[in-house]
């Protein structure tokens, strides 16, 4: 029994223990979780019109409601400044602990013209920079290639609604993947389709502002799975074996918990509508769109009198090829709302082309964004119904944050911790519990930024901006204390815990 005192033998035990203690308790990650926060260029780099940088789809949608000028209080022209200020951003990210750090590039700002004929030597440059101070601090960069801002150029040929907007992603990312390829190992390809298609061509409240329901947004997700498709193919083709990284695509999912206790059927319709619309292409055996989308849309286009359905099909070569076009599955939750069946009228059809009418409950606290009820139960459904849906992938939750009021002082931000707290719990569950494959988190974001629609109104950030000072001056809340306190211990620590050990 000589081994018994051996001591590499009772530090595992000790190991083991605290482990199987941490997981007893859902409060430790798993071993190497990683723990990041994130932006995005257009709601935090500013800085519109530097250099030779080309005047993007935002510029010229948020100038448009100024009739023509720029404004610094609802356009993105300064926004955080973070083009300017990005070593304090980096000493605040490194400071806090994290990881690693998600940010997008400004397409506009690399390729002025939008097309691939001109690349600019400053905008490059900037974000060389960005990526050496990065590394120099030990922080990873994971870098999302188009978080919703393109050359307006592009938008006169109309956006993501021209098909070639396919070619001119992929000469966009491989340009990106030559110059930034060695100081990048994680990407995604694109930000969101569902989110952004429905905002720019069905609302309308993201730039270009199209109204176009039920025809727009099908065209411009149709588009961006193959533009994902096209650059995820490139990076595999010719930068995969030199430069060894990761490449995938972040989807946008709320769950939704059907209202009647008998329904069986609501909850995984709305999933299939949402995220489904871009994950099922990707990461279903089959490939393609949910069948549910395909025949209920179908349905409606036929009532409605189309020749075709209003729901492009792909080609059976574009079914094989999209499929797997992903390293992960990036998750960005916030949120859950109640859901029910509607049968189909035999005249109108299926009702919003899914036969789904959505709420929330009232009893649910809500964030500063309408959209926004807490409801961290519904994380780890998602989770669960992700792992049940596509066989377990490796998922990176990608975003998850609160909103809190801009008229509100609001540096002691305890709700935000609270939110995180419970989001992040729910998550361990899922994890230790369920056995979800969920390899890293990302809060958002890491500042006050641009909120789109909502321009300076909500605040994300864990690091409040005085959009009132010229100088933008930062101001870490409370939420970023505690998240450093999680980071450092590598532990779920509750708010009490927390404040115990303040001074
Ligand atoms: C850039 O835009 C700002 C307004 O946001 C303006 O004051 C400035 O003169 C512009 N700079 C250049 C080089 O056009
Ligand atoms: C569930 O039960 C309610 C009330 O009995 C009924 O009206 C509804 O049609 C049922 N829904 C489903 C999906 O079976
Ligand atoms: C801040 O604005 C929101 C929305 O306009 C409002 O509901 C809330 O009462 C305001 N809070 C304060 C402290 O003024
Ligand atoms: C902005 O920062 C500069 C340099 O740190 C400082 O001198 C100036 O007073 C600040 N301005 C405001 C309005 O805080
Ligand atoms: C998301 C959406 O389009 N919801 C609509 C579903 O249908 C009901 C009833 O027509 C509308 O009120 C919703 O706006």
């Amino acid at each position: 029994m000589i081994f018994f005192f051996d001591k590499s033998f009772i530090i595992i035990l000790l190991i083991n223990l605290l482990y199987s203690q941490c997981i007893a308790e859902n409060t430790c990650f798993p071993s190497g979780f990683k723990i990041g926060v994130a932006s995005s260029a257009y709601q935090t780099e500013g800085a519109w019109n530097v250099s030779d940088k080309g005047i993007n789809n935002w510029d010229t949608f948020t100038h448009g409601k100024n009739q023509g000028n720029s404004n610094e209080d609802n356009t993105g022209d300064i926004a955080s400044d973070s083009y300017n200020k990005y070593k304090e951003d980096i000493q605040i990210i490194s400071d806090i602990g994290f990881d690693y750090y998600r940010l997008s590039l400004s397409w506009a700002r690399i390729l002025p013209n939008g097309f691939a004929n001109k690349i600019s030597e400053e905008g490059v440059q900037h974000y060389k920079n960005v990526l050496d101070e990065l590394h120099a601090k030990g922080i990873e960069p994971f870098v999302t290639i188009y978080h919703w801002d393109h050359p307006d150029v592009l938008d006169k040929l109309g956006g993501w609604t021209n098909e070639l907007m396919v070619d001119y992603f992929e000469d966009y990312a491989r340009i990106v993947f030559q110059e930034f390829g060695s100081r990048v190992k994680l990407w995604a390809t694109i930000n969101e389709p569902n989110i952004n298609c429905l905002s720019s061509y069905s609302t309308g409240v993201y730039a270009p502002g199209f109204k176009m329901p039920g025809i727009g947004p099908y065209i411009c997700v149709h588009n961006m799975l193959k533009a994902h498709t096209r650059a995820y193919e490139i990076y595999d083709e010719e930068f995969r074996q030199i430069n060894n990284g990761k490449i995938g695509i972040v989807i946008a999912g709320f769950y939704h918990f059907s209202v009647e206790e008998n329904d069986t059927e609501s909850s995984d319709v709305a999933f299939q509508y949402e995220s489904g619309w871009i994950a099922h292409p990707i990461f279903s055996k089959n490939g393609d769109y949910p069948p549910v989308m395909k025949e209920r849309i179908g349905e409606n286009s036929k009532l409605e009198g189309y020749p075709r359905s209003r729901l492009p099909e792909f080609s059976p070569d574009w079914i094989q090829r999209i499929k797997g076009t992903s390293d992960y599955f990036g998750l960005n939750h916030y949120s859950s709302n109640l859901v029910k069946s509607v049968p189909k009228n035999p005249i109108t059809g299926w009702i919003n082309d899914s036969g789904i009418v959505s709420s929330v409950d009232k009893s649910w606290m809500r964030a500063a964004s309408i959209w926004l009820s807490v409801v961290p139960k519904g994380f780890r459904s998602i989770l669960n119904k992700i792992k049940c849906e596509y066989n377990n992938p490796p998922v990176f939750i990608t975003e998850n944050g609160y909103s809190g009021y801009a008229n509100e002082s609001d540096i002691q931000d305890i709700n935000r911790i609270n939110y995180f707290y419970s989001y992040i719990e729910e998550m361990l569950l899922a994890i230790n519990v369920d056995g979800c494959n969920v390899h890293r988190y990302t809060a958002w974001s890491i500042l006050d930024s641009f909120e789109w629609d909502m321009e300076y109104k909500e605040r994300f950030g864990i690091v409040h901006v005085d959009f009132n000072n010229p100088n933008r001056t930062r101001t870490p809340r409370l939420s970023a204390s505690w998240l450093g306190c999680v980071l450092n211990r590598r532990k779920l620590i509750s708010f009490d815990e927390f404040n115990a050990n303040r001074i």
